[in-house]
């Protein structure tokens, strides 16, 4: 397989990027994270998407060290933004299950000389379908560290309530298909007032995802979603782009 070729040599030429795509809290209307999501710009294909590659770098376990590639970047990054912003890391069921993500978390941070508190990472139930009780050992060890665990695509899988109950989670990420069911039917509202609900009761912080009209922002905001993320506010954008908006002062 060519791809699969393509892929293992990848991160030696140094082929993989991060973009960063801004999160804003409605309450302070400051931005107050960013999402690191990885790009492939391959020599001859240009730009692959990660739906393109990750599924294949999980089947052949090279999503370890390109994971580990992507949470050093991502702490370095940060490091150097003009204000202390967190990163989220999107991190994979096999990722996660390999022995050394807590070890390659705390070099990185160290290396980076990032606190703890502005690392995020988001797993989705990929992550909590197996071996539950190594998972969360998992979890509490990061947790413990001072980073910050938000469980992304809410209300997507089969059992989501039932993960909260297992693991107290910083956030939850509103899977964006509530947000664009919103303006058409109206239990796309209904479920992200009822989420929103939830993470106030457990001191939760809620992000609705995919925010593209000014129309679901407002509905966002008064079904009550501490922050948002989304072309609305920005695209995911080059780490310069990035520094050139921090900068501005957004
Ligand atoms: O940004 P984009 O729409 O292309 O991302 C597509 C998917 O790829 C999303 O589900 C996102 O979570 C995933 N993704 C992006 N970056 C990473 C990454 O660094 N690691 C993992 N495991 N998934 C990622
Ligand atoms: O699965 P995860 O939520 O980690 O992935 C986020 C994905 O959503 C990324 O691929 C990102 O590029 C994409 N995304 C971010 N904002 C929007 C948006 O407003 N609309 C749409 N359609 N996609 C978005
Ligand atoms: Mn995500
Ligand atoms: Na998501």
């Amino acid at each position: 397989r060519r791809l699969e070729l393509d892929m293992r040599q990848a991160l030696a030429r140094r082929e993989f990027q991060l973009h960063y795509q801004p999160q804003l809290n409605l309450a302070d209307e400051r931005l107050v994270g960013c999402e690191a999501l990885i790009r492939w710009r391959h020599p001859e294909r240009g730009l692959v998407s990660p739906l393109d590659f990750i599924p294949l770098a999980e089947e052949i376990g090279l999503i370890v060290p390109i994971g580990e590639w992507v949470i050093r970047q991502a702490c370095r990054d940060a490091a150097s933004w003009p204000r202390p912003l967190s990163v989220a890391v999107n991190v994979s069921p096999a990722q996660f299950k390999s022995d050394r993500l807590v070890e390659t978390i705390v070099s990185a941070l160290s290396h980076a000389g990032l606190p703890a508190s502005r690392l995020e990472i988001e797993i989705t139930e990929g992550v909590l379908l197996q071996d539950n009780e190594k998972t969360l050992h998992t979890l509490h060890r990061l947790r413990a560290l001072g980073v910050r665990v938000s469980m992304d695509d809410f209300g997507t899988g089969y059992s989501s309530l039932s993960y909260l109950r297992a693991f107290p989670f910083d956030k939850i990420k509103i899977d964006r298909s509530f947000v664009s069911d919103m303006e058409d039917k109206a239990d796309g509202e209904a479920i992200i007032r009822a989420i929103a609900g939830l993470g106030r009761s457990l001191g939760m912080t809620t992000v609705a995802e995919g925010v593209e009209t000014a129309e679901q922002l407002r509905r966002i905001r008064a079904e009550g979603c501490t922050d948002v993320q989304g072309y609305l506010i920005s695209k995911p954008l080059p780490p310069d782009d990035l520094l050139r908006l921090l900068a501005a002062g957004s």
